[in-house]
Formats: structure tokens, sequence, C-alpha cells
């Protein structure tokens, strides 16, 4: 007989998950989640982690690693507090940040969503050391969220990926800036599906793009609406390298979903929400940062070379101009 077929298992859940919860926090916390991350040059890894209080509003808070899964060391106040004073979009709170190392500007750039009486919008942050912030405000207005810009200029121009909101569906777009302020040349990247699909009607980017010899790979996000809630799961896609805004390749399954019991249960249950990951010393090992059931921090390793060549594998290339389809081998 056969040996029975089962899935691909791409990522392997740390055992010490949940890594962060609200009991580790230095004051008062309801939850920790959804949160960025970067290798600092001195190899600590930092978490700007999405905090959120009794109110029901977020803010930011940095916690600090030396092997990036305990050890932490966490800021004793608010990193990056909402300001809506001087940001009147940050007045119910700040959420989800992406962190893109920035090698032209020699500073990180947060993208976050800036929570507004408009809905949530996309605002950037510029940092050295995750303890000054300078920042851009609003750069993509309601509803939008899910950015991340790319590490480098693509054709002279500043790229962020972000998922805007729409009664027709939530779809993943890229837009170019010069300056970081003017924003256009808008694309579509990649489209929710529709009918009984895992991503059917909502996407959204989730930690920013990793960058391989293949392309840009994208971890991102598919919510399926059931019966009861939610379901939020990861997916990938590679897009091309000189023209990020065209999709090469799209996984047709979820490579990652809810199954632990604190990602099935929490206060939004059956969530698995990463911001951000770290890269190993070896180049191709991922560490995966990702919010679970909004309600705690866990930690998932993988491959970049696994994850390639999954893709190869279990991607098509459906939607994409013939002259693009790439095979990865
Ligand atoms: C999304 C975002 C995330 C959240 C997720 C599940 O729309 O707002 O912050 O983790 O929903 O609630």
């Amino acid at each position: 007989m056969n040996a029975p077929q089962h899935y691909d298992i791409l990522f392997e859940r740390h055992l010490d998950n949940p890594i962060l919860t609200a009991a580790d926090w230095p004051y008062p916390a309801h939850t920790v989640f959804n949160a960025g991350a970067t290798r600092l040059a001195d190899g600590t890894t930092l978490l700007l982690c999405r905090v959120e209080d009794r109110r029901g509003h977020s803010h930011l808070c940095a916690a600090r690693s030396a092997n990036g899964v305990d050890g932490w060391v966490i800021d004793p106040t608010p990193t990056f507090p909402p300001d809506p004073e001087r940001h009147p979009e940050e007045v119910w709170g700040v959420e989800d940040p992406r962190i893109t190392y920035m090698e032209e500007l020699g500073k990180y750039a947060i993208a976050y969503t800036a929570y507004s009486r408009s809905g949530p919008a996309v605002a950037l942050a510029l940092t050295e050391d995750f303890r000054h912030f300078e920042r851009c405000g609003v750069v993509m207005q309601p509803d939008d969220k899910d950015a991340a810009l790319l590490p480098r200029r693509i054709d002279g121009n500043f790229a962020l990926l972000h998922r805007p909101m729409h009664d027709s569906g939530c779809h993943i777009w890229m837009s170019y800036s010069p300056d970081l302020k003017n924003w256009g040349g808008h694309k579509l990247v990649l489209q929710a599906r529709r009918g009984a699909w895992w991503d059917a009607n909502k996407v959204g980017l989730s930690p920013p793009l990793i960058e391989t010899p293949h392309g840009w790979l994208m971890l991102y996000h598919g919510v399926r609406h059931t019966a009861s809630g939610s379901l939020y799961r990861l997916g990938l896609a590679l897009l091309d390298l000189a023209r990020p805004d065209h999709c090469l390749r799209r996984g047709d399954m979820w490579v990652f979903g809810p199954e632990a019991p604190y990602e099935r249960a929490g206060d939004v249950g059956n969530v698995a929400f990463p911001c951000g990951y770290t890269i190993g010393a070896d180049g191709d090992t991922l560490f995966l940062y990702y919010g679970a059931a909004d309600t705690s921090l866990a930690l998932a390793t993988g491959s970049i070379k696994h994850l390639l060549r999954w893709l190869d594998e279990h991607g098509s290339t459906v939607g994409v101009p013939e002259p693009l389809a790439v095979r990865l081998a």
C-alpha cells in the first residue's frame, strides 16, 4: 500500500510559543500581537509589538532579544504611542507595523496603520534607533492598511505595497513615490480570488517582501469568511525583481494557518498574522513573528529555499502575461 500523502510543512512553530504575551509587559497591557521585526546592526532582534490597552486602542512597544526567542528586554513605557494632537489620524491608535531598512536613507522605515475617525490609513515613520521617530504622516488615505516599503528604489522611485479596501474586494496594490510624500503609478499586484477559495474576497501583505535571486517572495494573508467568523491564513507569491508590481507565480494553497490552541482561541480566534521576519546567519532560515488570535506573539521558522521550491511546484501563473511566467528551477 502506498504511504499516505500529507501536505508539506513549511513552517515549524517554536516550542516556547507564544513567545511574548501581555503578562510579560512592564506596564498594563491587554494584548500583545502583530509585531514588526528587524535585526539591528549588533545582531539584536527587535520586535516592534502592537500593544492594545483596555480602551481598545493600540500603540507600539519595542522588545529586544539577543537570540530572537527569549530574554526579551521590553521598553518600560510605550515606544511609539499615538500622537493625535499633531497627527489626528492616530486618534484611535497605531497598529500593525512593518519595518524595512532603507539603505539609501540609513534609516528604518515603519509603515503602520493609523486608525483615524475616517477609518484605517497607511502612515510612515522613520527612525535610526527605535527611540526617536520622524513621522511622515498619512501616505494612503482610508480605508487602507497592510503596507510595507521595498528596501530600495525601483526605477528611481520608492515603492510601497498596500491594501486599499473597496466593496468590490480587498486587493494588494503597489504605489511609487520620488520622495515618500507624493504617491502615484498605482498598480494592482495581487487580487483576492472569489468563491470557495481560501483567499477569496480579501488579501493583504503580511511581512515585508523577502528579496531572493528568483524574485521578491511575498507572504500574504488570505481571509476566508465563514459562518463562524474569519479565518486568516498565509499564502505565497513571487514578484518580479525588476518590476515588483508583476506577480510571477502564486501558490494555490495556503502554507500556514491557525492550528495551535493559542492561534485558535483569543480575542479574535483563528488568526495567524505575521508583520515581520528576520533571516538567520545562514541567509536562508526565516524567523517569522506572528500575532496569534490578536492576543499574543508567536514564532515559526521556515526555509526560504523550501518556500521557493514549494511555490515552483504548487504555484500557478494564472493571470500572468506569458512572457513573465517563469519556472524557478
Ligand atoms: C486585520 C488587521 C489585524 C488583525 C486581523 C484579525 O484586519 O486589523 O490587525 O490582526 O484583522 O483581527
